[in-house]
């Protein structure tokens, strides 16, 4: 018995004076290890008098639970200290400025998706997102879009199957048809993303990006869409006004259709959006046709809306003066240094989009 208490204070002395985990595994090792002073008083269990076996076995297994216990207590003292060590050596003030140089830059196309989101956000409308490849039906059939319609053609659009089921979208529509089928009335989104078509030149991308606007409630009227869109393009433009003109249009998803131009004239060779005696096209819109409310199952005698789509591409070569589209995609860095955002400019309306 003096034996196991003899063990029990050792150890206690001992273990007083662990600073590491490998002071404590080494001591761990010297008492229950296989020549450990309590693994030894074990072995010894068999060389003990049968009448006072069961008392030493009970006391040697106590020792062992109380043991083995300190050790665990001990080993979590340990981890507590080096991870706050740890932690210090790593502390962050997070009140010290940031870092003069910038590793990147925001890209022109999604800094004015960043600047739509934030105009279309002030009036309510939300932003949705959905696949670039697509079914025929999103794409073509749900947006009224006959079976021999030219944008369907090969020539135009990137079939991904010889049944042409599956494409990549040609525009963001397919998005609003999916958030029609899914939700109910009423809508208020718009859409930014990417969309293909078989189609490269000076002015074109197979990939290019847009924007669609889509809002549908009970009672919405042309002029909604005229009010909007004359609040989107003064925002945009960093203007307070812009001359607009509707001209009559066709599209399949929109009846009536129109195309919208806004006034400009060139100074000091640069474009000057606004007034002037010159129109530029933006944008189409129009009045969501009844067959698309039909197919997505809204009442059309019930709900009308507004719809409307622009490309992303060409409204920032025009805000930010820049000329080749090519260059957009080629990922030059140069390129991307001159034309590109700061990151930590997050554009807001209430700031000024691009100050
Ligand atoms: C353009 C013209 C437009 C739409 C897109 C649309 C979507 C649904 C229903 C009705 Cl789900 N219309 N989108 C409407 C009119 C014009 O885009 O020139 N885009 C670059």
């Amino acid at each position: 018995m003096s034996d196991l208490n003899n063990i029990t204070s050792n150890f206690y002395k001992k273990i007083s004076s662990v600073k590491s985990k490998e002071d404590l595994q080494s001591l761990k090792t010297e008492f229950f290890g296989k020549s450990g002073e309590v693994t030894s008083q074990f072995k010894s269990l068999g060389t003990i008098s049968e009448d006072k076996r069961k008392e030493f076995a009970s006391s040697l297994n106590k020792l062992k639970d109380e043991l083995t216990n300190e050790l665990e207590k001990k080993f979590i003292e340990l981890e507590k200290i080096e991870i706050n060590e740890k932690l210090k050596g790593e502390k962050v003030d997070v009140t010290l400025p940031i870092r003069p140089y910038q590793k990147g830059k925001i890209h022109p196309v999604s800094q004015v998706i960043d600047e739509i989101s934030s105009i279309f956000s002030e009036i309510g409308f939300s932003i949705a997102e959905g696949p670039d490849v697509e079914t025929e039906y999103n794409n073509f059939t749900a947006l009224n879009t006959p079976d021999n319609h030219p944008a369907r053609d090969m020539h135009d659009t990137f079939y991904l199957e010889e049944n042409k089921k599956i494409l990549l979208r040609t525009h963001t529509s397919p998005v609003q048809i999916r958030t029609m089928l899914n939700e109910k009335p009423p809508y208020k989104i718009i859409v930014p993303g990417r969309t293909y078509r078989c189609d490269s030149d000076q002015t074109h991308a197979p990939m290019f990006h847009q924007l669609e606007g889509l809002h549908v409630d009970k009672d919405i009227t042309m002029s909604h869409l005229k009010g909007c869109l004359d609040y989107f393009i003064k925002e945009f433009f960093e203007v307070k006004n812009v001359k607009m003109r509707f001209r009559p249009s066709h599209f399949p998803f929109t009846e009536p259709s129109a195309e919208v131009d806004i006034g400009y004239t060139i100074e000091n060779d640069k474009i000057v959006i606004g007034e002037g005696d010159k129109w530029l096209e933006i944008l189409g819109c129009g009045m969501v046709h009844p067959n698309v409310l039909k197919n997505v199952k809204v009442d059309p005698t019930k709900y009308q809306g507004f719809a409307f789509g622009m490309g992303i591409d060409r409204l920032a070569m025009l805000k930010y003066g820049i000329n080749d589209l090519r260059a957009f995609f080629e990922s030059d860095y140069r390129w991307l240094n001159h034309f590109g955002f700061d990151p930590l400019d997050v554009p807001t309306n209430y700031k000024g989009l691009s100050k």
